[in-house]
């Protein structure tokens, strides 16, 4: 494998790659060296259903739909390993087969549903991730909910950006109790009022994103993730068309939700990506994440008298003296420790499972070795 210094650019990037631009390459290789596979193609993952890959493919950005080759399922061993939405994969141009995921420069991940301790990228090399909530008086918006999104945001690499959408759906009151909520919640993130249905705000958003950037997004369903893309084609003047859920008795009803992830090439940009709205977000992060969502207390926890300070009752402790204030609310100070033990917790699962699978790796090229051994017997 050859990887290049940064200083010289990767043979061919430019031109061969140069119909996949418009679909963000530019911007993937500005942000970092590329390694150089000759014989092979670029590709970009659009769609994903199962084992098939939708493609967008050097050198004239056609699309086809794809699978890993044989050997690259041999070496995968978690999902994480597989391509998904949003990356960049080198393709052999011969089978059409993917034979490698170049690296991710950021990515939405959660933890699988269930016990099992295992990584699951949602999308791939997004610059912005915009995290929707619905002003539509159901379970669409909570503030313990902003700063869990934004948690993941952080540990993603891309720029939240929070979407309150559905603004045709509440009162004035209402709507300032939100934003409110959203400012504790969210420190330092730019917040956008937006009605999908009515348009409202939807320029606005435009203007804040770059036409060669990939756009993530994150929500539960029904937020209405599907119909803000629509909603931004419009403004672009493209019929997107993208099926949105439908409402009965205020609930969504599983008609038409969106059950693929997929990219899509707006006219004149950006890349917009929509996905499955999530049941439950379970966090997948680095406890250090938290600092991005709780800057305050991490400000706070700095002018502690001693650097080791547990905020548990030592003298010259900012956190306690800003607790019995009032400055630091108590309940956004319990919502924090809940997130930094849940994420304490996954990290020490996750070292487990680390080990346990350089383990397996192990075995796989022992097992590989005493293959080659017998052959190689008469
Ligand atoms: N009144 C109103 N309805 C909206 C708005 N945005 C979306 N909706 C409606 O809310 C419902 C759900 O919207 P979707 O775009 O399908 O929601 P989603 O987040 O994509 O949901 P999943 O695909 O299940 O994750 C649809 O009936 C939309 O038409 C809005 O701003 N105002
Ligand atoms: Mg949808
Ligand atoms: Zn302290």
């Amino acid at each position: 494998m050859t990887f290049h210094d940064g200083q010289t650019p990767a043979p061919g990037n430019a031109g061969e790659h140069a119909a996949l631009v418009p679909w963000g390459w530019r911007r993937y290789t500005s942000s970092g060296a590329v390694e150089s596979r000759p014989g092979l193609a670029v590709a970009r993952v659009i769609g994903h259903q199962h084992y098939q890959y939708d493609l967008v493919c050097s050198p004239d950005a056609r699309s086809h739909r794809s699978r890993v080759s044989g050997a690259f399922a041999y070496r995968a061993v978690g999902p994480v390993d597989y391509p998904t939405v949003g990356d960049w994969v080198f393709i052999d141009p011969e089978s059409g087969t993917i034979q490698a995921v170049l690296p991710r420069r950021t990515a939405i991940s959660r933890k699988v549903a269930g016990e099992e301790t295992l990584e699951q990228v949602i999308v791939a090399n997004i610059d912005t991730v915009l995290l929707v909530f619905a002003m539509d008086g159901a379970r669409g918006f909570t503030v313990g909910l902003v700063e869990r999104a934004t948690t993941a945001a952080w540990n993603s690499g891309a720029r939240p950006i929070v979407i309150l959408n559905k603004t045709d759906l509440a009162d004035a009151a209402e709507r300032e109790r939100i934003v409110l909520d959203t400012a504790t919640a969210a420190p330092g993130v730019d917040v956008f009022q937006v009605s999908a249905r009515t348009g409202e705000g939807i320029a606005d958003l435009l203007a804040a994103l770059s036409p060669d950037e990939t756009v993530g997004m994150l929500g539960k369903s029904g937020v209405g993730k599907s119909a803000l893309l629509n909603a931004i084609g419009r403004v672009r003047g493209a019929e997107m068309a993208v099926r949105e859920g439908e409402l009965r008795h205020g609930d969504l009803q599983g008609r038409h939700t969106t059950t693929d992830k997929h990219l899509y090439l707006l006219p004149g940009g950006p890349i917009v990506a929509d996905v499955p709205g999530l049941r439950e977000l379970q966090l997948w992060a680095e406890e250090d994440s938290l600092d991005g969502t709780f800057p305050e207390i991490e400000a706070l926890s700095r002018e502690c008298r001693f650097n080791d300070c547990s905020h548990n009752g030592e003298p010259g402790c900012r956190i306690q003296e800003a607790l019995a204030s009032g400055e630091l609310p108590v309940e956004r100070y319990d919502r924090y420790l809940d997130l930094q033990r849940e994420l304490a917790h996954l990290n020490r699962r996750r070292d487990q499972r680390a080990r346990e699978e350089e383990q397996m790796k192990w075995k796989k090229i022992a097992k590989q070795i005493r293959e080659i051994e017998k052959r190689r017997r008469p």
